[in-house]
């Protein structure tokens, strides 16, 4: 090759980030790169199509070089192991529900007082407005969370079912071991309703029904269907205590990795899965209802709710009286 030759070949490679002694870091941001993703719920659920559609987007994009490898049904284990795994880099995004943020990120558990926001709807209001932004962004820079808030997903209204005897009101959670997701906040929260609050990885739910080593748990209709403790438990009750959104954050070393150009690539499809979710949600709802009714589940509605709100005052003086202000902007979002 002529001199001239190789210098222009040298010149373009280096242009292209291939030159200087190894890979430079454009070059190694550019590589191909499987990104894996931690959901508890099984194929086909509403959270886990989301992201696999997120992935779609992702290779489309990148010509293949960014995918996303789902493990679903807890194959990496429960939720908090997810974040575990995400903080150090293990797999890339964790979906999770804000429920097991709140002990990662203080300022998240405003999500979790029980009662909190008015429907569904309002809760979709607040997630897609200024004040779920600004949770997002608290995630990603809470020093040491490790972790960068993509976006949030609908999980409709948590209610409580049991193994043990229909609920027709709060007195009837008396004494009854209820499972709850591990957070301090919903231990009290199910203990000033009456109930024995077991604070477990959702991983051990479903056996710990079987076993008898809980009696009940709360969760959404499709949680309680497709993760098959309906199998077990035989009365849900429409208490609708909590409506707690989901999360899909990811990991930090990760992230670090990534362009700017990638980076938001991903934030764009974390938005649009947001709300795509949202629809998917909807069908699994109704599905998760005619399962129940085909399975004769007996579900019971609390045409009172004023005395469960009642109990749980003492929840929202212990830890809700940190975020007086976001509280506010929370019920004034209409
Ligand atoms: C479900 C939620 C999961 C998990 C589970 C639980 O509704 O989708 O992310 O948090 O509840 O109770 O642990």
């Amino acid at each position: 090759m002529k001199r001239r030759n190789v210098l222009q070949l040298g010149g373009s490679l280096a242009a292209l980030g291939l030159v200087t002694g190894g890979l430079t870091r454009s070059a190694a941001a550019q590589a191909t790169m499987v990104l894996k993703a931690s959901d508890v719920h099984p194929a086909g659920y509403a959270t886990v199509v989301a992201v696999e559609n997120m992935g779609k987007k992702l290779a489309a994009a990148t010509n293949g070089r960014l995918t996303i490898q789902m493990f679903p049904s807890m194959q990496l284990g429960g939720e908090k192991e997810a974040i575990e795994q995400a903080q150090v880099g293990a797999i890339a995004f964790a979906r999770v529900s804000v429920g097991t943020i709140g002990p990662v990120v203080d300022e998240l558990n405003v999500f979790n007082l029980p009662f909190l926001f008015r429907s569904p709807e309002h809760m979709e209001l607040v997630i897609d407005g200024p004040i779920g932004r600004e949770l997002l962004d608290k995630v990603t820079n809470a020093p040491n969370s490790h972790i960068v808030g993509l976006c949030f997903m609908d999980a409709g209204a948590r209610s409580m079912y049991d193994t043990k005897r229909a609920m027709k009101s709060i007195g009837d959670l008396k004494g009854l071991k209820m499972r709850v997701m591990g957070n301090p906040m919903f231990v009290d929260m199910m203990n000033a309703l009456g109930g024995n609050g077991v604070p477990m990885g959702y991983d051990q739910v479903f056996s710990g029904l079987q076993t008898g080593v809980i009696d009940g748990a709360e969760n959404n209709p499709p949680s309680f269907v497709f993760d098959n403790h309906y199998q077990v438990a035989k009365y849900y009750t429409l208490t609708e205590h909590l409506i707690v959104p989901e999360m899909v954050v990811m990991s930090r070393p990760i992230w670090d990795k990534l362009s700017k150009d990638d980076q938001a690539l991903i934030l764009k499809f974390g938005r649009e899965a947001q709300l795509e979710e949202r629809g998917l949600w909807n069908d699994l709802e109704k599905e998760a209802y005619a399962k129940m009714k085909a399975a004769n589940i007996e579900v019971n509605t609390i045409a009172d709710k004023t005395p469960f709100q009642a109990a749980v005052k003492p929840v929202w003086d212990k830890y809700g009286a940190k975020w007086p202000d976001l509280i506010k902007r929370i019920q004034d979002t209409k």
